[in-house]
């Protein structure tokens, strides 16, 4: 694959250079949507709808250095989510260059109708084996639909002699026109795991979740279609997800968001956290075995968002 300056034409997508000089594969669907998807940390970093408007958060402050995630899009969790491990927060994943995988193996039941997709790799460094003992490779497939819907299809494959555990999140950055009017819906009366108080275990209350203060939960056992109602944009987020039993919520409310450098003072009020993850129990591969995490957004006007809803199989 050439590298130059001018952007690569390949089938369905587009290579072109980010700022950092990493390469950057940018999918656009028949109906105007896009996703931009960088090799550094397989991240996505943006998500348009058919009108141009970008639905995902970037900080203004974001960081924009090598192999370091950057604050928005989606970053990658693996192998580890969070801190507890003895790896870097969130893992490696995130902050590692990927390649495109021209030779990935198919995907199972129409993964891919009419979609236009790109398949990233990333596989072991010697450093990495050095803090992580294990071969495996992670596949990621990004694609857009007809309409603008996103998906990431991740594959975790055991290419190593022996079994490994790991955990795993799309550390979703959603953009948000005013955090207090927005609320999650699909995760009234779960169970969580509250990481504002040592990961003591909670019971949500029976209403949607609306936000006033930090928080940063991990719900566990969750269905597979949440929505986020964003009633000033009159916009839903759709959520589903498979193979990802958890969903991570996370808003750094005032006092945190003055903590971070790479994140503005007021830039709690724009964003929310909504994570389809594998945190509460990890998962755990034998050598050649394969875990597949899937996850497709939808952004739907909310006079209809609950035609989305009634289909939760429809993943
Ligand atoms: O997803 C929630 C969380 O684990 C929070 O605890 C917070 O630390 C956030 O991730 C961001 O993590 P980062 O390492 O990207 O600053």
């Amino acid at each position: 694959m050439s590298m130059g300056h001018c952007p690569e034409q390949r089938p369905g997508f587009e290579v072109t250079k980010d700022w950092n000089g990493a390469d950057q594969v940018a999918i656009r669907s028949p109906r105007g949507a896009s996703v931009r998807v960088s090799l550094q940390g397989g991240q996505v970093v943006s998500w348009r709808n058919d009108r141009g408007e970008e639905l995902l958060f970037t900080s203004s402050k974001a960081i924009f250095k090598p192999l370091k995630a950057v604050r928005g899009g989606i970053p990658v969790c693996f192998p580890q989510f969070g801190n507890c491990g003895t790896l870097e927060q969130h893992g490696f994943a995130r902050n590692k260059t990927w390649i495109v995988d021209d030779e990935a193996p198919p995907l199972s039941n129409g993964d891919n109708n009419n979609k236009a997709s790109v398949d990233l790799l990333l596989k072991p460094s010697d450093d990495d084996l050095k803090c992580w003992p294990h071969c495996f490779e992670l596949r990621l497939r990004v694609s857009l639909s007809m309409d603008g819907d996103l998906s990431l299809i991740s594959r975790v494959r055991n290419v190593n002699g022996k079994p490994f555990s790991f955990s795993f999140a799309y550390h979703t950055y959603l953009s948000v026109s005013d955090i207090s009017e927005v609320r999650i819906e699909g995760l009234e009366t779960l169970d969580y795991l509250d990481n504002l108080s040592q990961r003591e275990r909670f019971t949500e209350q029976g209403d949607a979740i609306t936000f006033e203060s930090e928080v940063d939960r991990v719900y566990v056992g969750s269905p597979g279609v949440i929505a986020v109602l964003d009633h000033e944009k009159k916009r839903t987020f759709i959520i589903r997800k498979e193979g990802l039993p958890d969903i991570v919520v996370w808003n750094p409310w005032e006092k945190k968001s003055k903590t971070m450098s790479d994140f503005g003072d007021d830039e709690y009020k724009q964003m929310l956290c909504v994570n389809a993850a594998a945190v509460e129990r990890a998962i755990t591969l034998k050598p050649g075995e394969e875990w597949t995490g899937k996850l497709e957004l939808s952004a739907v006007p909310s006079t209809n968002c609950s035609d989305h809803l009634d289909h939760p199989g429809r993943l």
